[in-house]
């Protein structure tokens, strides 16, 4: 699944290396932590950014990119991204769960619907007209939106439920996605998988980039930067 990688590799190339770089820092913090719990949080971070680390790679050197045709339209498609995003937005939404001391059924349903709303992007992607790729993305959004529902209720209050400082580090992180992941729909909309043409390939691929760096590695150094809150989450008080 090959087609050539554009200027936008320049992108590409500094998400390959900022992904990596967080996956040392992390690996590096991580490395004299010993309580089993604590090191959850490091492990799941660390996987997060590997995997968004080799999948960069694989789109900087073009083996992650494709063509679709919409109508007599070819579009460049880079489908590495879903498969990164199919593992790590769970593994993200783990990290908050596991912070906000969620249950097996909140973590359950916060990862299906996340897994949902991966799968019915990547159909929005891949579909060969207009009306069904424009259908596709309000399904997907439409699974985004009760996400983030879940996330401001349940798992707030269960974070709430927490010492106050667990608390506070949840609503940082908590705030920090909704932001961020609000913006991924956007950028699909206006860059070429919308097909409107607004935003070309060239500034869709930076904005990704900056998008993926910062709900990854910037999430990942908010949540490992503060040991002492996070011993606090892992010893019930
Ligand atoms: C798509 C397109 C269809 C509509 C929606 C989307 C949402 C994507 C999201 C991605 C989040 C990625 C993250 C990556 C980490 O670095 C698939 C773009 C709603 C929310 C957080």
């Amino acid at each position: 699944m090959t087609a050539t990688v554009g200027p936008e590799s320049l992108w590409l190339w500094i998400g390959t290396i900022g992904m990596t770089l967080g996956t040392l820092y992390f690996l590096g913090r991580g490395r004299g932590v010993r309580d089993p719990k604590m090191q959850e949080f490091y492990i799941i971070t660390i996987f997060i950014t590997t995997i968004a680390a080799a999948m960069y790679f694989a789109m900087a050197t073009g083996f992650g990119v494709t063509e679709v045709m919409v109508g007599d339209e070819a579009l460049t498609i880079y489908w590495a991204r879903y498969a990164d995003w199919l593992f790590t937005t769970p593994l993200l939404l783990l990290d908050l769960a596991l912070l906000a001391g969620a249950n097996r059924n909140t973590i359950a349903t916060l990862i299906g619907l996340d897994v949902f709303m991966i799968g019915t992007g990547a159909i929005a992607t891949f579909s060969a007209t207009p009306g069904t790729r424009i259908a596709w993305w309000a399904i997907s959004t439409g699974a985004l939106l009760a996400l983030l529902y879940v996330l401001v209720g349940t798992l707030s209050k269960n974070a709430r439920d927490q010492s106050p400082e667990v608390a506070s580090l949840f609503g940082t992180l908590r705030n920090l996605v909704i932001v961020l992941w609000l913006l991924y729909p956007v950028v699909w909309i206006l860059g070429t998988e919308g097909t409107f043409g607004i935003l070309p390939l060239y500034w869709e691929t930076a904005a990704f980039m900056v998008l993926d760096l910062s709900a990854k590695v910037g999430f990942g150094v908010v949540l490992l930067r503060s040991r002492s809150v996070l011993e606090r989450a892992v010893t019930p008080t």
